[in-house]
């Protein structure tokens, strides 16, 4: 039976689990920042490990009992540093947040200096939004995309950096369909004397399988998610050099953290392993694949999409062109079971409750064996939802449609 344990211990959750568990099975999910995990993931993640607390670093705890858990963490490690060629990993931090505040935290004081693409052009709140706290407790100036082609505008980055000399330069997006030339930051950095941070979050699956070149060579950190195009649980790494592996290290814990979570730590080695294969190289491929055939499709059917379109996992469509906006699009997405974000688009005249945009990505449903053929169905579903926002019998019609297609492609990780 399906959570036999938890159904008699607490009903009612495992009746929410059972739910949700549903919905990923019968929804196109493609929240670019979501994912399904394999069973072994799943299993690593749910087991034991929890129970145990392992302050420190392995062979240096403050806590007894560390026989299995040290090999774990060297084990995640090592198999992060030859996955991504890096000289020194961190497989600690709770998630990408305090992933990001530990780089921050290893190389600045409160009122130094940082920058960061702006939140409202494809940056992430942590790369020094001013309502998150490294836009709080630093002076950070943010970088923009160029008004016209919607890239990067590597000319400002350059200009900012030599008139604000900050102490850590922050690349790296959350909503940016484009490659990011990492080789110009890390120019634009050694020029002011910055450190570079990568953010990779949403392109590290990608990274692993050679389907977007790495920033590894290029940075002297690189933080990201495990849970996004990687396929890991829910967790944060740091990727360093060996020369700013201590101040890192130190910054993880005990600067920000106290005991990593083990369980967590060994699904992101299961993660690992698994993103080393033959099969995960295709698989971050066919993510990319999928991404620029939805969006051609997207286009064919006269929405018009940031940049024009994709090279990674993501794409950005401003829906104002189809005379409605985001949040009412996204809402009546979710309800023909097409899961998608709004999101603003850059240079959004509209407010970041509703914008203009929604945000797409292509690694669940490619997780799922999903294709081009699937790509074309789903941005006709889209099209039809954007005629169709307040009629809620052809948006039901529309989601049976989506769970029909499901039922062809199961879901790594779920098995009722
Ligand atoms: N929430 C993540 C995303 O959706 O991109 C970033 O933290």
């Amino acid at each position: 039976m399906f959570m036999e344990h938890l159904s008699k211990t607490d009903p009612q959750m495992a009746q929410l689990v059972i739910q949700e568990t549903e919905r990923q099975r019968d929804k196109v999910r493609l929240i670019p920042s979501e994912n399904y995990v394999s069973a072994a993931v799943l299993e690593a993640s749910g087991s034991v490990l929890t129970n145990k607390y392992s302050e420190g670093y392995a062979g240096k705890r403050y806590y007894e009992g560390q026989q299995y858990v040290d090999e774990i963490e060297r084990l995640a490690i090592q198999r992060a540093k030859e996955l991504f060629g890096s000289e020194s990993a961190n497989v600690q931090p709770y998630s990408g947040s305090p992933a990001n505040l530990a780089a921050y935290y290893a190389f600045c004081r409160p009122g130094d200096t940082i920058m960061g693409l702006a939140l409202d052009h494809g940056g992430h709140l942590t790369h020094g939004w001013g309502v998150s706290i490294t836009g709080d407790f630093f002076n950070a100036v943010r970088y923009q995309l160029h008004p016209e082609t919607h890239l990067i505008d590597y000319d400002m980055v350059r200009q900012m950096a030599r008139q604000h000399r900050p102490k850590v330069i922050m690349a790296g997006a959350t909503a940016y369909p484009r490659l990011i030339d990492f080789a110009v930051f890390a120019e634009v950095a050694r020029e002011v004397g910055a450190v570079l941070v990568v953010d990779m979050a949403h392109i590290a699956g990608l990274v692993a399988g050679g389907a977007h070149p790495s920033p590894v060579p290029h940075a002297d950190v690189v933080t990201t998610t495990t849970h996004k195009s990687l396929r890991g649980p829910r967790g944060g790494m740091i990727l360093m050099k060996k020369v700013h592996a201590k101040a890192i290290n130190k910054a993880v814990f005990p600067g920000l953290q106290g005991g990593p979570h083990n369980h967590t730590t060994a699904g992101i080695a299961v993660a690992l392993k698994e993103a080393a294969t033959d099969e995960f190289k295709a698989y971050a491929h066919k993510i990319v694949e999928n991404a620029k055939h939805l969006a051609a499709c997207l286009n064919e059917r006269g929405f018009a999409l940031v940049s024009g379109g994709t090279d990674n996992h993501l794409v950005l469509v401003d829906v104002s062109k189809k005379g409605i906006t985001g949040k009412p699009f996204a809402k009546a997405m979710d309800r023909a079971g097409l899961e998608a974000n709004y999101n603003t688009v850059p240079f959004d005249p509209r407010p970041p409750m509703d914008p203009s945009g929604v945000r797409l990505g292509t690694p669940a449903v490619t997780s799922r064996g999903m294709g081009k053929p699937e790509m074309e169905k789903i941005a006709t579903w889209m099209d039809r939802v954007a005629k169709s926002v307040d009629n809620e019998a052809e948006l039901d019609k529309i989601s049976g449609e989506v769970k029909e297609m499901c039922r062809t492609f199961p879901a790594p990780g779920i098995s009722i």
